[in-house]
């Protein structure tokens, strides 16, 4: 968010405090959001109001003191903490003069910044054009909407009928590839999970400190930054624990409160990365004043990704900032701090406490008289064929320890 001469760009934060949700500290966030994208914040300003205006998102009053703001402070862009409307933004930009862009548009453009991979900036892309095509608005379009029509089927509404037409066409392109990289990420997690390798994901809240604990355990050299979303891509290492047991260990993309569907839905192969871990390493900073919502935000995102069956180990870090020998009241939780390095241990041990129990994948020839063991892979572990020849019963499975005991005797070995 620079201007030609990388100059910051000057920005004036705007917000309806309608109830909805925390204007205040949502304000916070959209300062350190602002600043993360590069931009210098000169004010904020709220104003409660029982509902945004459908036209010019804040009172018309508040909108000629924007006006003057903007003027006095040499405002370059002003950013509404709210998703606008088309109308909204133009009706903003007439009265001051004045870029006007929303929260949405915010967020992406800090992961425009931050992509690097083929596939991050793949997403970003998508998120992008699925956002900005129902925004493609023209005169023409508003005054139809309106119920006018005649008139309005110009040449300003066929260009832009040109324009959608080449957005749709790119973004059935752009999610062509994106399938591909998909069942590409797919096929690789299915031999993971044939070869036994066990996946925990660290997950949680922009800033939390998810890159600091993975450096900490696995030197990974991820980039660590007092910055929101200094992480886009998903990075994995091999962690060995104390026991012996050796864990794939996954950073990635972090979250935030009211995260745009659009990103959800175009970050879906990096969420599901995460999402389909055996264990989740839900960190959250418990310096932070807001630390249960953070939880709360990412317990949800984690939810509507469908791994609520998944373990989860909610990790309290940074404690190292904060004088609090109670954690809060939640089970499976631990106090570290990813920088000293301090509980890191216990950490470990929760995460041995919560390792997946081993399958191993067996293919066996049964005799007729020992039938009972294929009733027991069926119940107790994980039937995957099973055909009766001459010679007995040849059946493929997984068997925990237990039962991989009890079958191995009958091995075939092909
Ligand atoms: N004091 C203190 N600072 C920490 C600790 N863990 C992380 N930090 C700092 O918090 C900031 C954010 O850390 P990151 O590891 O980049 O956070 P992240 O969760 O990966 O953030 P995103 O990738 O942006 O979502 C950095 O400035 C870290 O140095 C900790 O235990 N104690
Ligand atoms: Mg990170």
């Amino acid at each position: 968010m620079y201007d030609n001469e990388q100059k910051p760009q000057r920005a004036l934060l705007i917000s309806v405090d309608y109830g909805a949700f925390d204007a205040e500290s949502s304000m916070d966030e959209l300062i350190a959001l602002s600043e993360s994208a590069g931009a210098e914040v000169v004010g904020t300003m709220i104003q409660k109001l029982e509902k945004p205006l459908s036209a010019t998102y804040v009172g018309t009053g508040r909108l000629e003191e924007l006006a003057e703001i903007c003027k006095n402070q040499e405002v370059d862009l002003i950013i509404a903490d709210d998703e606008l409307s088309p109308i909204q933004i133009k009706n903003i930009e007439d009265s001051t003069n004045v870029r006007v862009i929303d929260r949405t548009m915010l967020i992406l453009d800090i992961f425009a910044l931050r992509a690097n991979s083929k596939e991050g900036k793949l997403q970003v892309e998508t998120a992008q054009l699925r956002y900005m095509l129902p925004r493609l608005t023209g005169k023409g379009v508003e005054m139809s909407r309106q119920g006018g029509g005649i008139g309005t089927r110009g040449p300003g509404e066929s260009k832009l009928e040109t324009d959608r037409r080449h957005i749709r066409r790119k973004l059935d392109s752009l999610e062509e590839k994106l399938d591909e990289i998909e069942k590409h990420r797919e096929l690789l997690r299915q031999k993971r999970k044939k070869d036994g390798v066990i996946t925990a994901a660290i997950v949680g809240y922009t800033n939390a400190g998810k890159s600091t604990l993975m450096n900490y355990l696995t030197n990974a050299g991820v980039l660590e930054k007092d910055q929101l979303f200094a992480t886009l891509d998903p990075t994995s290492r091999a962690l060995k624990l104390p026991g012996g047991v050796t864990v794939m260990l996954i950073d990635t993309v972090g979250f935030v409160r009211r995260l745009p569907h659009h990103l959800v839905k175009a970050f879906r192969s990096t969420l599901e990365e995460a999402a389909s871990a055996d264990i989740i390493i839900n960190v959250c900073d418990v310096s932070s004043e807001e630390a249960l919502l953070h939880l709360e935000v990412t317990k949800n995102l984690l939810t509507e990704l469908g791994c609520s069956d998944t373990p989860i180990i909610t990790v309290f870090n940074k404690s190292d900032l904060v004088d609090l020998d109670i954690v809060p009241n939640i089970s499976n939780g631990v106090r570290i701090s990813a920088k000293t390095g301090a509980g890191v241990d216990s950490l470990l041990i929760a995460i041995e406490d919560n390792l997946p129990v081993r399958m191993t994948r067996v293919k066996l020839l049964v005799p007729f008289d020992k039938a009972g063991l294929i009733a027991e892979i069926r119940k107790n572990g994980n039937l995957i064929s099973e055909e009766y020849t001459a010679d007995g019963i040849v059946a493929e499975g997984l068997c925990d320890s237990a039962l991989y005991a009890k079958v191995k005797e009958f091995q075939l070995w092909t």
